[in-house]
């Protein structure tokens, strides 16, 4: 059967929802003492986002034949994680955006402060959770290891952070495509490939299926930048009825101002097809996976 937007957004929507009910197990209640860091924190946990991230750490334990369920405090962790990233890339110091999500920032609700130490606790929470997982039964702690070290690489100076380092030292100046990428492959595609193998990495699967699971990480990401620039473009365009660019905030290169939108849109594709294509070692399994990639190419937010 061939890809159908509606079904698959039922889908995403599905596992959006099973996703979000385990979240709120992981994290402190919000009148937990003291209660402006905790409300802080389901704000910014809890406020619309598509939770990614943790539905491919799902996928990926389901594709190479695990018990997703044992995988849930991993995936949880990492929207956490990705999570703080938001909070603090929307930080005077950083981006300084008073809108995330269609709604006021973190820093515009609680303050300056504890939007920096939201980011921090819930970065923190995430290897919490993580670790904790160690103790599961069936669990082997060197597995989990594991993930927590890749994670922590993942999200640390030479991926996550590295990449919002380059982000604000190139703003405002000429970037060339092959930095461009280095930068978002830090910036974003860390965060997706540590999702992606976490899933593998957990249960000690490092064969054939987490190369394949590595390739089709890295073509999503790059997918996913370029999709989310291209939607950035259109979107401005159509509240603003003028052409990006024209705003008094600093510019930022983006694949599409880059390359132009017709050859930006030719990438996004054929990093999807490459990223489907990387999933050939899976069966019907790995077709909600599938499925994601392509719906990179159809999204709307
Ligand atoms: C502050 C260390 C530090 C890092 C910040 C990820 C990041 C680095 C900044 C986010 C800025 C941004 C909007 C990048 C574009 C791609 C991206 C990560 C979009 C947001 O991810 P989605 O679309 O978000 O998965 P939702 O809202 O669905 O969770």
């Amino acid at each position: 059967m061939g890809f159908n937007v509606v079904t698959f957004e039922g889908e995403l929507a599905d596992k959006k929802a099973y996703v979000e009910k385990f979240m709120r197990e992981f994290m402190p209640p919000e009148n937990a003492y003291p209660q402006v860091i905790h409300r802080a924190m389901h704000y910014a946990v809890f406020n619309g986002g598509k939770r990614l991230r943790p539905i491919l750490v799902l996928e990926s334990a389901q594709v190479v034949g695990k018990d997703l369920t044992r995988a849930l405090p991993v995936a949880c962790a990492m929207e956490m994680i990705h999570s703080y990233s938001l909070v603090h890339d929307d930080l005077p110091a950083m981006d300084d955006d008073d809108l995330r999500r269609g709604k006021p920032t973190c820093h515009k609700v609680f303050g300056e402060a504890n939007a920096i130490l939201t980011g921090d606790a819930l970065l923190t929470l995430a290897f919490e959770i993580m670790t904790a997982c160690a103790e599961l039964p069936g669990m082997e702690p060197r597995y989990v290891a594991k993930v927590v070290r890749e994670t922590a690489r993942a999200v640390g100076s030479l991926g996550m952070v590295g990449g919002q380092v380059l982000d604000l030292e190139l703003e405002g100046k000429d970037t060339d495509f092959f930095t461009l990428k280095t930068l978002h492959s830090k910036k974003t595609g860390a965060l997706f490939r540590a999702c992606l193998r976490a899933g593998a990495l957990l249960f000690g699967v490092e064969d054939e299926r987490l190369q394949a699971l590595t390739r089709y990480a890295e073509n999503f990401g790059l997918a996913f930048q370029i999709t989310d620039d291209i939607l950035d473009v259109e979107g401005d365009e159509k509240i603003t009825g003028k052409p990006v660019g024209s705003d008094e905030k600093k510019q930022k290169v983006t694949y599409p101002s880059l390359l132009g939108m017709d050859e930006a849109k030719k990438l996004a594709k054929s990093s999807v097809e490459e990223a489907v294509e990387s999933l050939n070692v899976f069966g019907a399994e790995a077709d909600f996976l599938r499925n994601l990639a392509l719906y990179l190419l159809h999204r709307r937010s």
